[in-house]
């Protein structure tokens, strides 16, 4: 099985695609000697780029990592096992488990069918309520790599600015030695250096800061700072790590002048399952790019393509990044019911990884901490209030929300939000072929919303499924005719409300996804204005059309010029 890879979306085999259970992958690899002998202050890490859903790691037999939840990194100090022994390969064991409870995230549950008239001894399904194929594997990358025993573990990043003054906040924290010098410079995307700090945590101050900018909104969008750590470790009185490490940073621009519009997106493509995640994002990133189909991106998984200037795993090395905002998620695209103790404390721990890996990422305006719980439940209250405190706390610097497709007057986590994100689908799931119906429930939707909280709104979900070349006139339902007809109705909603206080519309979705099958699902969602393999629907081009007006209107801004359009 490749790595990364969903086991389950790569065969043709049936029994791998519905498995659900322990999969084992094991790997024999050569390490260099000077890993392992030369040099005893190295520190060894083995790191998962993530695996989906529980994972156990053993190294030539000894068990080094355990970790719960799918989508986000983890990793393993192997030092101790590896070394001493040069020239014999060490044995890489991982066994993953994609079983869903009530307690993983997304939650799910395993149900025995007991009727043996009808079904064979042990038969089981394994039962979900989020709309997407749920892909098992290793996702992302396997690396090991080396740091020296004093090693930076964590870099904290953050901006605060006006027009003539940037101010950039950092911590540093070195693990291994007190004994240790610190100094950072800032670069311009000239390379010039433009401010400089001493010791592990400080402020840089930059005159007339270059603002960072999504797409659309700028004509020198994605406007990148670097910031360089250059220093020295000490161990027991002998210097032992020399180094320079680069972060991007850029002043951040203020989410309330951000108009976010664009696509929600669940990063998978066809048949490579959520493997190429950076496969994914290149393709999502260059469609809206080419087709000017969004500045904005809802990701139910980060991409540090998308979202990130700097590196990127999928975030490989795009030294480019992508101007464009998103929204960090947990990969809660799911009805979260449990709202217990054992829940609530890997939530917490979910957001906790997830702040780590993206919080230097500026693109990164918001974090979503969940996405259509049933939070018309009363436990509902207690959950939000505190997995968004803790999300608050670990990065004091971003909105934070979860997004809701219950009533305004029923929702319990909507008082702790930042900003109320709301999806809905009149004319579709309600008043199915009642195109008539939008204006009115929509208008009221958001109306509501807002005389009740007077917090800013993002449509973060609307949309109609169509299947690609299936034409009607009149425009009913599944037709390409009818999804363009939904989208006229919405925006016109949108274009009153963006004037108050609606701060973002993103469709439902991007492009086509698989999903469990069921009666409502004809291979997988139709609601993408691109079709799985990343060719545009006649919807995507009544967007395109409206986001490039959008972007020309802004009179805060200035206009999009030529050569901005060639560069799109
Ligand atoms: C929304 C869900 C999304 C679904 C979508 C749909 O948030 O995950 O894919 O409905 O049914 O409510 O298309």
């Amino acid at each position: 099985m490749p790595v990364p890879a969903s086991f389950n979306d790569i065969t043709q085999d049936p029994n791998l695609e519905n498995y659900i259970g322990w999969v084992w992958y094991e790997k024999e690899v050569l390490l260099p000697r000077r890993w392992l002998q030369d040099d005893l202050n190295t520190r060894v890490v083995l790191r998962f780029g993530s695996a989906h859903y529980y994972s156990i790691v053993w190294v030539d037999g000894v068990q080094v990592a355990e970790h719960e939840g799918g989508h986000l990194p983890f990793e393993a100090d192997i030092s101790s096992v590896v070394q001493g022994s040069p020239g014999i390969p060490c044995r890489i064991t991982v066994a993953i488990n994609n079983t869903l409870t009530p307690h993983t995230l997304p939650p799910g549950s395993i149900q025995y069918m007991n009727d043996v008239s009808k079904y064979p001894k042990n038969y089981f399904v394994q039962n979900i309520k989020f709309d997407f194929f749920n892909y098992a594997g290793i996702h992302r990358p396997v690396v090991l790599y080396t740091t020296p025993s004093v090693y930076i573990d964590d870099i904290t990043v953050t901006t605060t600015s006006s027009e003539s003054v940037a101010m950039v906040q950092y911590q540093v924290s070195v693990v291994g030695s007190a004994l240790y010098s610190l100094s950072l410079s800032l670069r311009d995307q000239e390379g010039k250096v433009v401010a400089t700090g001493d010791g592990p945590a400080g402020e840089l101050k930059v005159l007339d800061p270059n603002l960072w900018w999504p797409y659309l909104m700028h004509e020198n969008p994605g406007y990148r700072y670097s910031l360089e750590k250059d220093w020295l470790g000490q161990y027991m009185g002998r210097d032992i790590a020399k180094a320079a490490s680069r972060v991007s940073e850029e002043p951040a621009a203020d989410l309330f002048h951000i108009l976010c519009h664009a696509v929600s997106f669940l990063p998978t493509l066809c048949k490579t399952g959520s493997a190429s995640i950076a496969q994914a994002w290149r393709t999502v990133v260059s469609s809206c790019r080419r087709r000017r189909t969004g500045r904005c991106w809802r990701t139910s998984t980060r991409s540090r393509l998308a979202s990130a200037p700097s590196a990127s795993p999928a975030r490989s090395s795009s030294s480019t990044g992508s101007p464009s905002t998103s929204m960090g998620s947990t990969s809660t695209r799911t009805r979260t019911e449990s709202f217990g103790n054992k829940s609530l404390q890997h939530h917490l721990v979910v957001m906790e990884e997830l702040v780590r890996r993206d919080k230097n990422r500026p693109s990164v305006v918001m974090w979503s901490v969940a996405n259509e719980p049933a939070s018309q439940l009363p436990p509902a209250a207690y959950y939000f209030k505190t997995v968004i405190a803790h999300t608050k706390a670990l990065d004091p610097s971003r909105p934070v929300t979860f997004v809701t497709d219950v009533n305004y007057a029923l929702d319990h986590g909507a008082p702790y939000v930042d900003v109320i994100c709301v999806n809905s689908y009149f004319s579709w799931y309600h008043d199915p072929g009642h195109l008539e119906v939008i204006p009115l429930q929509l208008t009221t939707q958001f109306e509501n919303w807002y005389k009740t909280y007077q917090k800013p709104i993002i449509q973060s979900e609307y949309g109609a499924d169509s299947v690609p070349g299936l034409h009607s006139d009149p425009p009913l339902m599944f037709s390409e005719e009818y999804q363009k007809a939904m989208l006229k109705e919405y925006h016109s909603v949108f274009d009153k409300k963006r004037k108050e206080y609606v701060i973002g519309e993103l469709i439902w979705n991007f492009a086509d996804f698989m999903t469990n099958q069921g009666t409502t699902r004809v291979l997988g969602n139709k609601k993408g204005i691109f079709t799985r393999q990343r060719q545009p629907k006649s919807a995507a081009f009544v967007l395109r059309e409206r986001y490039w007006k959008i972007a020309n209107e802004s009179s805060c801004l200035p206009p999009i010029t030529k050569s901005h359009i060639c560069f799109l």
